[in-house]
This record gives C-alpha cells, sequence and structure tokens, in this order.
C-alpha cells in the first residue's frame, strides 16, 4: 500500500506530464535520465580535513581514517542511488604507516576491497600535490628533487586509477606566486608542461587525464593554471587522453560557466565537473540549483554529454566540496538532490520553441522560454525515480530521521 506522501507524488507526476506531453516532452524519458545520473562523492569531505577557522571545530562525527570515508560515502549512495563511486585523493588516502613517498598502487587494494564490500567502488585518483615539501609548488618546483618525487607520485596515481579504479586521473597543482617578479611566469609553466607530457608517456593508455584550473589559492598573483584556456592549451599539448576539468568555485564571480563548457563540448574537448557553489569563492559550498547550475546542465544535456546514450560520450562528474562548518553527509545529499533538480529541468527544456524564439531574433522571448524550464517544479520526477529504485523520496529528510549521525557520533567523537 503506497504511503500518502507517495501517493501525492505520483498524482503530481502525473499531472507534469501532461503538461509536459503538450510540449511533445515525454516524462518517463526524463525519469530514466535522472535515475541513471552519477555522480562522484570526494572521500576528503567525510574526513577531517578543511578546519583551519572558527578554532578547531569540525562538523560532527568526521570519519578518522580513509575506511571510515568509505562507510559515509556508502551511506551517501544508499539514500541516493546516484553516486557509486567515491573521488580519492592518492596523498590522504593511502595507509597512515605508508610514507607518502613510498606510496605503490597496491596500497590501494585493500580500500577498494572496502569500498565494494560496501557497496560503492573507487571513483577518480587525485594526485595530492600540495602537501609538505610543495611550498615553492610542486611539478614546477625550482626544487628537482621535488618535481622527480611528485612525478612518481602522479604515475603510481595513474597506476592505482589503472588498477583499482575506473582509469580516471585528475590534476590540481598548489604551484603560482604571490608577487610579480617571484617567479619567471612562463618557466613555471613549461616544467609543468613537461611534467604532464613525462607522466602520460608513463602511464596506461587507459588513463584519462584531467585537468583542473584555479585563477587563485594558493598563489594569489598568479597561478600556473589559471583558467579553461590554459587548461585546454595543456591538455593538447598532453595528448588525445586528456582534457579539463571544472571546478565551480575557481573562477571568479561573473565568469559564465555555462559557455566555458559550451566551448569545451563544441570543439570536442574531454571534460569533467567538480560541483559546488561559487558563494565560497572557493570549492567549500553545496550545490544549489540555480539558474546557473540550470544553464551549464542545460549545455551538458544539449551538449549530449550527461545521461547520453553513448555512455562514452559522458563527462566524468564529481562534487568537490568540504565545507568547514555544514554537517557534511547532509550537505553532499544536499548536493546530489541539487543536481538531479537542475539535470531535469534541463530535461524538460523545450528545444524546439527555444530554436523557434532565437529565429525570430527576439531577446525577451527565447530568455522566457528557456526559464519556463527553470521555473517547473520537477520534484516529482525525481520523487518517483526514487522509488522505483526504492529510495526515500527526500534523502536529506531520510537522513535526519535515520540514525547513522548519532551512531558516528559516538563511535568517533565531536
Ligand atoms: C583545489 O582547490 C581542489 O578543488 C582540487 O580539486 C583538490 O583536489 C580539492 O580541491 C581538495 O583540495
Ligand atoms: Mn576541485
Amino acid at each position: 500500500m503506497p504511503t500518502v506522501s507517495e501517493q501525492r507524488a505520483r498524482e503530481r507526476y502525473r499531472i507534469l506530464g501532461e503538461e509536459l506531453a503538450e510540449a511533445g516532452i515525454d516524462i518517463d524519458r526524463v525519469k530514466e535520465k535522472v535515475k541513471a545520473f552519477e555522480v562522484e562523492v570526494p572521500s576528503w569531505v567525510f574526513g577531517e580535513f578543511g578546519g583551519g577557522r572558527f578554532g578547531d571545530y569540525m562538523p560532527p562525527g568526521p570519519a578518522r581514517d580513509r575506511m571510515a570515508k568509505m562507510r559515509d560515502a556508502a551511506m551517501v549512495h544508499k539514500l541516493t542511488g546516484a553516486s557509486p563511486r567515491v573521488a580519492i585523493h592518492t596523498g590522504w588516502d593511502k595507509p597512515d604507516e605508508v610514507p607518502f613517498d613510498e606510496v605503490e598502487a597496491d596500497h590501494f587494494a585493500e580500500l577498494k576491497d572496502c569500498a565494494r564490500e560496501l557497496g560503492v567502488d573507487l571513483g577518480a585518483v587525485n594526485p595530492t600535490l600540495f602537501l609538505t615539501g610543495t611550498h615553492y609548488g610542486s611539478l614546477s618546483s625550482p626544487l628537482p628533487e621535488v618535481r622527480e618525487m611528485l612525478i612518481r607520485h602522479c604515475i603510481v596515481s595513474c597506476e592505482i586509477a589503472d588498477k583499482y579504479a575506473q582509469g580516471l586521473v585528475t590534476y590540481w597543482l598548489p604551484d603560482g606566486s604571490n608577487y610579480p617578479g617571484q617567479r619567471d611566469l612562463w618557466r613555471q609553466e613549461k616544467l609543468v608542461r613537461d611534467a604532464f607530457r613525462e607522466i602520460y608517456d608513463a602511464a596506461s593508455d587507459n588513463i584519462l587525464h584531467l585537468i583542473e584550473y584555479k585563477l587563485f589559492e594558493p598563489g594569489t598573483y598568479s597561478t600556473v593554471i589559471p583558467d579553461a584556456g590554459a587548461a585546454t592549451d595543456m591538455a593538447d599539448a598532453m595528448g588525445e587522453r586528456a582534457g579539463v576539468l571544472v571546478d565551480m568555485g575557481h573562477h571568479p564571480y561573473g565568469v559564465n560557466i555555462a559557455q566555458i563548457v559550451a566551448r569545451l563540448i563544441g570543439t570536442g574537448r574531454r571534460g569533467g565537473f567538480h560541483f559546488n557553489t561559487r558563494y565560497a569563492a572557493d570549492d567549500d559550498h553545496a550545490v544549489e540549483p540555480n539558474v546557473a547550475m540550470y544553464a551549464i546542465f542545460c549545455e551538458l544535456v544539449g551538449g549530449g554529454v550527461v545521461c547520453a546514450d553513448d555512455a562514452a560520450r559522458n563527462w566524468a562528474y564529481m562534487i568537490d566540496q568540504c565545507s568547514s562548518l555544514e554537517n557534511r553527509i547532509r550537505a553532499v545529499l544536499h548536493s546530489i538532490d541539487s543536481l538531479q533538480v537542475s539535470l531535469a529541468k534541463a530535461l524538460v527544456l523545450d528545444r524546439s520553441r527555444l530554436e523557434e524564439a532565437r529565429d525570430g531574433q527576439d531577446i525577451i522571448p527565447a530568455n522566457r522560454v528557456f526559464l519556463d524550464a527553470f521555473l517547473t517544479d520537477v520534484r516529482p520526477i525525481l520523487h518517483v525515480a526514487r522509488l522505483e529504485k526504492d529510495l526515500p523520496l527526500d534523502p536529506v529528510v531520510a537522513y535526519d530521521e535515520g540514525g547513522y549521525q548519532a551512531q558516528i557520533e559516538r563511535e568517533r567523537g565531536a
């Protein structure tokens, strides 16, 4: 016997389906795409990383070791059915007893087994290029021994991705400078390019390498890979199996990220996303289903790189957030919900009416068609998709009503 809220969800789905059918949109097809959408969660969101402000405050119940992070990630997947893989950081998720420069791929066998037993798997592998010894840079460090050690670290990360994860490696470098004159800008970039080439040549052909850019932090005057153009250029220089990773929080306010996405897709680049929201002017906050996110999903859907019939066309989708204040599990659940809302909105966009409005060369009608889909309440689609996957209607509510948070706070201490 369906519960009242289930009945209501199905009734609202039926009414919305009739409305969408008038525009020639098949609600069941939209629902199937929403069911198919997957996004990776980062292991680091569940751990002790991200503090540094507010004294030693940490959102309660942080995972104290790498296996506990997998447990939290598995809980998120259990409630959403949408996050079967966990992105890892080689340096943070190695066994504690193994020194950073002695990490080998097989040190990740146990973590993979643990993830699989919990019903998830390892996802993107992130070489950790910003730990001890990298204060003068990582792959562009003026110290050859640091560069060599980190090139090896990246090659090992590729081996981990090949042997124990999905063949996806995502690079973020802390390299940059704080003042004009501090570094020779091109020399610094050249060192990174040469290192990337060495890593690419050493890695198996199965690996997809995605290069992440960031305008600021930790460099305040320059970063070596400041924007999508630089990342694209470096990926092109690296080789065919390299592309660009877009992290929402890494742009200055006002940058049109949807336009960057449109260009990457239009020029046939391989791409990936680190989802978050830009309020932090960095990558800490949970995703909101706002217009910017909707516009991005319109490009991803229109470009056929999300929930594509040909899965090989899909970009890599990951969440990258780690607030020092929010309950992290709840925040990640909220992000996944927000991504599903944004995807569903982009899928109910009446593209033929949009084309007509565009052809009419009038500004406002096209914007109104675009906003029609944004203003559509697509939650009935999400609800029915979840019911059909035996998932709770609202993962955040289900989390708050379940006992997991109290349990981890008890077990792990405040
Ligand atoms: C850097 O700010 C970043 O966005 C990169 O993706 C890192 O891997 C992650 O955050 C954690 O520092
Ligand atoms: Mn990121």
